[in-house]
């Protein structure tokens, strides 16, 4: 009696913390689909006290005395189908505007018990729609998809030894769940290009939706929820989450990620001044004939992204003779049969970088 008395409560406390404590991949993966259990029991008697041979179990029920004369009870483990689909890095990619092939990274995880294929499918989300990256962001623009990218290469970076798939769509291969020894997660890409419009900061969120397939080039994977359980067979049975656009238990995962611009945010600003003019001598001159004009052009580079081969081009009107002074820039040029002045700036840093440049003509 004393064997079955209740453990102390504490115990059971101490049990309970342990299941919590359980990491999630071992309570996910489990025994892989297609495993036979097989399994005889045997029952032992005596006649009085003379012990007798045991008899064995057989699904059908066996009679027989003596070991051997049984036959197991057997089925097959079914296919638990888990996926997760989730950004490789919870952070936005930044892009400049125009830029093509811009990366973002995805990571699709087989957790079911047997190799899948997996159909990915990248998509450019509306206006308004959000997704949470470290921060809510907010889509106000469209990124164009030109194609979707897995790593084959494995080594979690876009690169000309992945397999990429012109579209917004790929096929992920024969990815094994962690039981069978091998990968059970592979990163795909989606690669967009930046709309040329896009200012400093635009968000475009994109999403990566993940349909569970058949392995080797099968169709797509369908659930038995509503068959009686076939023990030859192995059935199939949903078990994925909701992801940001599909809902629980249906074979599929999707996430979100986003672009963000980073582009120059130039600011040009040109003011005139007149510097003299012939016939004032005490100070503020006119803009009269014969006058010294003096332009002054500021750049302002409020943006993330430093502008590069920044040249500031000014035509002067005929009005204006030639140049007589001009500043600023790393190199200037002057072509007098267009009167066009060229000041080659080079690179304006981001974050609030001013550039400036004058040029001084006389009024004709
Ligand atoms: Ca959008
Ligand atoms: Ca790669
Ligand atoms: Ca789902």
């Amino acid at each position: 009696m004393k064997l079955l008395k209740r453990a102390p409560l504490r115990t059971l406390a101490a049990l309970a913390l342990f299941a919590l404590a359980m990491p999630q991949t071992a309570l996910a993966i489990g025994t892989e689909a297609g495993t036979t259990i097989s399994n005889t029991a045997s029952v032992s008697y005596s006649l009085g006290a003379v012990s007798q041979r045991p008899v064995e179990s057989s699904p059908s029920g066996n009679s027989v005395a003596g070991t051997g004369n049984g036959t197991a009870t057997t089925f097959l483990v079914d296919n638990k189908v888990n996926l997760v689909t989730a950004e490789l890095v919870a952070a936005a990619t930044q892009a400049g505007p125009g830029q093509t092939n811009t990366v973002f990274a995805f990571n699709v995880s087989n957790t079911g018990n047997t190799v899948q294929d997996y159909t990915v499918v990248a998509s450019n989300f509306a206006v308004g729609d959000t997704v949470n990256l470290g921060g809510l962001l907010t889509d106000d623009m469209d990124v164009t998809i030109t194609a979707v990218a897995v790593d084959t290469s494995g080594d979690n970076a876009y690169g000309a030894g992945d397999t990429t798939t012109a579209g917004n769509s790929a096929v992920i291969s024969n990815l094994s769940p962690s039981t069978a020894g091998t990968d059970s997660n592979i990163t795909v890409f989606v690669l967009a290009t930046v709309p040329i419009s896009a200012v400093d900061g635009s968000v475009a969120v994109v999403g990566l939706n993940a349909t569970t397939f058949d392995a080797g080039g099968g169709g797509i994977t369908s659930s038995n929820a509503g068959d009686v359980w076939d023990t030859t067979t192995v059935q199939v049975v949903f078990a994925d989450g909701a992801g940001s656009d599909d809902v629980a238990l249906n074979g599929d995962y999707s996430a979100r990620g986003a672009y963000v611009a980073a582009a120059a945010l130039l600011t040009v600003t040109k003011s005139a001044d007149v510097i003299s003019d012939p016939f004032t001598t005490t100070g503020n001159p006119k803009a009269i004939p014969g006058a010294v004009i003096e332009y002054t052009v500021e750049i302002n580079n409020s943006g993330t992204a430093a502008a590069d081969s920044v040249i500031l081009t000014d035509v002067l009107p005929a009005t204006l003779g030639a140049p007589v002074t001009i500043t600023g820039g790393t190199s200037s040029a002057y072509n007098s049969t267009t009167n066009t002045v060229t000041i080659d700036f080079g690179t304006i840093g981001a974050g609030a970088a001013t550039a400036t440049a004058t040029i001084r003509a006389v009024i004709q």
